[in-house]
């Protein structure tokens, strides 16, 4: 029919490079911009069907996040602002790999029987959105074409915007919600302001220094925080390598880089020893602090994992100010909060989190599988050491609190349970519902910074990084390493689990695991030791296993 005709034209005009198998890995589809467009016009088309499929608006972004400028990607968002269901991934792969237009239109029409995906009912409409990379432009374009190969598909273009900002705006459209960029701004703004109003008097406003400085990675996000800026009061925003300057998009600087290497990056020095930064990547999903030490380039880093002890802190104090108030009434809500972590999570990080009395979960490494966890608790909080990362509160549980806080206007308003109710509201309305955002992020560890009165190195005492190092591993085909147990145990190839056991034994509170990236092709090796030397050496012995 007249579809099929429309598809088989539109997909000659992108025809696929030879030679590279693609797979729609942790972060979907990365690779060289150059060989991408017959990729992204392709996912396209997934987009569309999947919005036909599921009666609701998808996002499409065009980024790589903390890669080289040269590389792109893309990636779906489904309905809820969460990443596209892994069931549809393996599409994903067979769409990408499509010898040439008639393979694809072939693989099209099988799955569209199979899905029961009916066409002409009702329309379909994909957000896209990109980051700044100039690749990114006729990438867009590319997937234009392929949303309008497919009748009664829409393609909304809403230009330039981080990729937590697109995932909101998808689940902000399917929810009936204001879903534009001043919306987002104002909602993080005014959530932000109510956690300010609510902080306690007696905090000594002195302890900590009112000024963060930002490393914006040359990217987007510090685009958008510069104009996120102007919305907030109590805060004074300095934003370096906001890419106007004319610095590379995450070359020496960003989030990756700085949790990678663990100095500072471009654009900080001397002058800004002591000071408290944070560091964006270059899709602004990922967040982590820092503070300048006086030994060159240096610096204390405050990663994913600090940030998610500073919010599980901070929740469960909230949470048993609440209870307090519960108990007494015996009408308790018995609130299930949850911590979701990788074993890329510091081993001190998880003891920390355990003496708490907290629940501490792992999954493998990627936002599906860590939101997939966190989203089975009333309050799920979950993140990667890289910074990703977000707070999660089930519906049912924000709409009790929503009718607490009316019972607490009419019995004890202004009581110290009321400011606990509404602080956690505030926290599910400024942190990002959709997915890890570094700009959300940032507004809720400054607000408990100044809940607390601390600075930065008092955050940083919480408890101390055990000393670790990160290798990756070249290997012809990394598919042959499977793990399992969150990937904490190689199960093939067979043998090289006793071999990492073996090396790990020799040190003292050693921990060593080894997985395939999902985004690149290499093994990656992690090792963690009591010192520094110890890690090192213990990820070098392993990765020479692995070679
Ligand atoms: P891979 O390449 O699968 O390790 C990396 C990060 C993930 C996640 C994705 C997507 C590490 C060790 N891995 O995945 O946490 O952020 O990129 O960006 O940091
Ligand atoms: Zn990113």
């Amino acid at each position: 029919e007249q579809q099929i005709a429309i598809l088989l034209e539109a997909a000659s005009r992108f025809p696929r490079p030879q030679g590279v198998k693609l797979s729609y890995g942790t972060a979907g589809f990365r690779a060289d911009a150059s060989i991408l467009s017959s990729t992204v016009f392709r996912v396209g088309i997934l987009a569309a069907l999947r919005s036909l499929k599921t009666q609701a608006v998808i996002g499409l972004m065009i980024t790589a996040s903390h890669n080289q400028v040269s590389d792109n990607g893309v990636k779906v968002a489904d309905p809820s602002g969460g990443m596209l269901t892994q069931e549809w991934e393996p599409f994903a792969d067979s769409l990408a790999n499509a010898i040439d237009a008639e393979d694809l239109v072939r693989l099209i029409i099988e799955f569209v029987k199979k899905e029961n995906i009916q066409f002409g009912v009702k329309s379909a409409e994909i957000l896209l959105g990109r980051d700044t990379r100039p690749s990114g432009e006729s990438l867009l374009e590319a997937a234009k074409q392929g949303i309008n190969s497919i009748v009664g598909a829409v393609a909304t273009d809403v230009g330039v915007v981080t990729t937590p900002q697109l995932h909101w705006m998808v689940r902000s459209r399917n929810k009936g919600m204001q879903a534009s960029e001043a919306a987002y701004f104002e909602q993080l703004s005014n959530s932000f302001g109510c956690l300010m109003d609510l902080k306690p008097k007696e905090t000594t406003a002195n302890v900590m220094d009112d000024k963060l400085t930002v490393d914006g990675a040359n990217g987007v996000g510090g685009e958008k925080l510069e104009e996120l800026k102007n919305f907030l009061k109590e805060i004074v925003i300095d934003i370096r390598n906001s890419g106007k300057k004319g610095g590379v998009l995450n070359e020496g600087v960003g989030a990756d880089y700085v949790q990678k290497e663990k100095v500072v990056p471009h654009g900080f020095g001397p002058n800004d020893v002591g000071m408290r930064c944070a560091s964006l990547d270059g899709d602004a999903d990922r967040l982590v602090y820092f503070r300048v030490l006086s030994e060159s380039n240096k610096i204390d880093l405050v990663d994913g994992d600090k940030i998610l002890s500073l919010f599980a802190l901070f929740i469960q104090e909230q949470l048993s100010i609440l209870n307090k108030e519960n108990m007494e009434a015996k009408n308790g809500y018995p609130v299930r909060l949850g911590i979701v972590q990788t074993a890329y999570a510091n081993g001190a990080s998880t003891d920390y989190l355990k003496k708490l009395g907290l629940e501490v979960m792992f999954t493998p490494t990627g936002v599906k599988y860590l939101h997939e966890k966190a989203a089975e608790y009333d309050i799920g909080i979950y993140f990667e050491a890289n910074g990703h990362g977000t707070i999660l509160f089930s519906e049912h549980f924000v709409s009790w609190l929503e009718g607490k806080n009316i019972e607490f206007d009419k019995t004890s308003k202004g009581s110290e349970q009321q400011k606990a109710a509404l602080r956690l509201l505030a926290v599910s309305k400024l942190i990002n519902q959709a997915v890890g955002d570094a700009l959300s992020g940032l507004l809720l560890v400054e607000a408990i910074l100044r809940h607390k009165g601390w600075s930065i190195q008092r955050w940083n005492e919480l408890y101390q990084d055990l000393p670790s190092r990160q290798l990756k591993v070249k290997v012809a085909d990394r598919t042959a390493v499977v793990t399992a147990n969150a990937e904490t145990v190689v199960v093939k190839p067979s043998g090289l689990q006793k071999v990492i056991d073996a090396e790990t034994a020799k040190y003292p509170q050693g921990r060593s695991f080894i997985r395939p990236s999902g985004t690149e092709d290499v093994i990656r090796v992690y090792a963690e030791a009591s010192t520094q030397e110890a890690a090192e050496n213990l990820a070098k012995s392993v990765a020479q296993h692995v070679d």
